[in-house]
């Protein structure tokens, strides 16, 4: 085994399997926010200034928002002693879309953020994913003033299938957002005998 001091990745020799996954939503969902909570290097972010191009454009759901992602937010988060996990996370506005095209490529699903004050935002990429039929996780990020909604009412809401897996999640807690990764890996690979057990990625 190599140990994290010699190797200059800072992974454990043990890991055996990358995958690769997209966190996608609209525009100030948390993106950036879940993958700066859950990574375990330093996120590379891309983020500009945002400038006044974009008034009436994008609609930030706070308005102390004054930062934008350009191009994608990636992290690394270690999931077992095999399993390692790159994140992507790729801006929700439309003009951005052949972007993620791309970095959708080689990538096992999507965690798709969601806010439930703007879900409205959400379906531009709900949509764009299932034209892709790539498999994703609807994962709603919690805010102090987020009102209850049932599952229920968020799953018709939003139009989704019965498979497809609905969480809550915190993206500023660790945790919480780690669980909402482990969603979507436990959603598309299952408990097959190349992929972690059940029991490894809890
Ligand atoms: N309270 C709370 N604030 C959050 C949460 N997630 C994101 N935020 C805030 O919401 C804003 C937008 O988040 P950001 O990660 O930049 O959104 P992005 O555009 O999807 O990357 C930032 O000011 C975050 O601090 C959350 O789970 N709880
Ligand atoms: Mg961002």
């Amino acid at each position: 085994m190599v140990s994290r001091d010699s190797d200059p990745s800072g992974l454990p020799g043990t890991v055996t399997t990358a995958v690769k996954i997209l966190i996608a939503g609209p525009f100030d969902v948390g993106k950036t926010t879940l993958v700066g909570s859950v990574s375990e290097i330093a996120p590379l972010r891309t983020e500009e200034p945002m400038t006044v191009a974009s008034v009436g454009v994008d609609t930030p759901g706070s308005p102390a928002k004054t930062h934008t992602t350009v191009a994608m937010d990636f992290g690394r988060v270690t999931l077992s002693e095999t399993v390692v996990l790159y994140m992507f996370g790729v801006p929700g506005q439309r003009r951005f879309w052949d972007l993620w095209r791309g970095l959708a490529e080689g990538a096992i699903g999507v965690v798709v953020l969601v806010d439930t004050r703007r879900l409205e935002a959400s379906f531009d990429v709900l949509g764009e994913l299932e034209r892709h039929r790539l498999p994703f996780v609807v994962v709603v990020n919690v805010f102090p003033d987020t009102p209850h909604h049932s599952d229920e009412e968020l799953r018709e809401a939003l139009d989704l299938l019965s498979e497809t897996p609905l969480v809550k999640c915190d993206a500023t807690d660790r945790a919480s957002s780690r669980d909402a990764l482990v969603t979507l890996v436990k959603h598309v690979l299952g408990p097959t005998p190349s992929a972690p057990s059940t029991q490894e990625l809890v």
